[in-house]
This record gives C-alpha cells, structure tokens and sequence, in this order.
C-alpha cells in the first residue's frame, strides 16, 4: 500500500498545501515563502528519503511564526496520515549529524505517543535571526509541533555547536536521518505491528 498523504489546510493566518511519499528518495518541491524554512525543510525531506511538496503561505507581514508552525503541523499531519497502523516499521531510531563545528543528535519511537525532550541549545540561540526572518526559538517549536501532530517521541540534544546556521541545520538532518530508519520497513517484520500491545 502507498504511504503517501496530501493535506490543504487553510486559516485565517495561513494556506498549506503538503504532499508526501514516505518511500521515496527525498525529492522535494518546496516552497514556505520563509527562504531559511524551505531549505531546512529540503534538507528534512533530502535525508529522510520522504518525497515532499510544500507549497505554503500566510500572514508574513506579521512575522514568518504561524506559516512556519503551521507548515511543521501539516507535516506532523501528514506524517502520521501516510504511517497508517505502523505495520511493518523499524519504529525506533537515532542518527547523530554533525555540520562542521555543530553536532545533533535524534532519538525518535513512532509510538503513538507525542513526547518532545530538547536540551543543549546554547545560550541565547533561541534570539538568534536566520535568513533575516527565521528566529532560533523556531527550531523547537518546529520540532514540537511536528512531533506532536505525528505521534511521535523526540528526544532531541544539540551536543556542540556555534553558528545558529549550523546548529539548526544539524538539528533537521538529524531528525531526518533517525525518521528515515525508524519509518524504513524492517524485512524482518513484514506485515506486523511493533508493539507487544498489538497497536501503535
Ligand atoms: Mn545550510
């Protein structure tokens, strides 16, 4: 069965079009309108290997906040639409991603059950402007509302790190590369529910 989703979502604050394949080979097409957004959101969908297509905007002339958490919502949404009953899937994974001077780490449990824990963000990272728009606060609140709206377990930890650029890049590649193993269908499994209680 194709495990894909598409998903419009329309507020007063914003206008979301996602579309994605969770088998795919990270084909992206997207666009937020919050150029930092989209090339974190391309590096999600480059190495998690889920095609995605994003075509999103909103209220920007306020500031990029509800585009942005919007955005990581619909993803979440789509996310969890396109796992259906978790047949089939590894389920648990981690992925440490370094940028250069910046190291992060991800822990991910597609459980069902939405828990973000972030630590080690540096001081003052979360007033930090990306790309003139894009506040380092997002980063988490990206995170969660993705998490949250996927039913996923997060454990995020930035372990080293400087630039705020790097820094947040690190932390996208890394929830990227721990989705990629956790929602990759284990050969070992095909067909049942990784759960001693017989759901997810
Ligand atoms: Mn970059």
């Amino acid at each position: 069965m194709a495990r894909t989703a598409r998903i419009v979502r329309e507020t007063s604050e914003s206008h979301i079009e996602l579309e994605l394949d969770l088998d795919g080979t990270g084909t992206t097409d997207i666009d937020t309108s919050v150029p930092f957004f989209n090339h974190m959101m391309t590096a999600l969908g480059k190495h998690s290997l889920i095609d995605l297509k994003i075509k999103a905007w909103g209220d920007t002339d306020i500031d990029v906040h509800h585009t942005v958490e919007d955005t990581a919502i619909v993803f979440g949404e789509a996310l969890r639409q396109a796992l259906g009953d978790k047949r089939g899937i590894r389920r648990f994974a981690d992925a440490t991603v370094p940028l250069d001077e910046a190291l992060a780490k991800a822990v991910v449990d597609i459980s069902g059950r939405p828990y973000v824990v972030c630590t080690g963000e540096p001081e003052g990272y979360e007033y930090c402007m990306m790309g003139g728009h894009f506040t380092g606060s997002l980063v988490r609140h990206v995170m969660e509302s993705i998490a949250l709206h996927a039913g996923i377990c997060l454990h995020l930890d930035v372990l080293a790190g400087r630039d705020p650029h790097h820094i947040a890049e690190a932390e996208f590649k890394a929830l990227a590369r721990a989705l990629r193993f956790a929602i990759e269908p284990d050969p070992r499994i095909e067909g049942l529910i990784p759960s001693t209680k017989g759901a997810l």
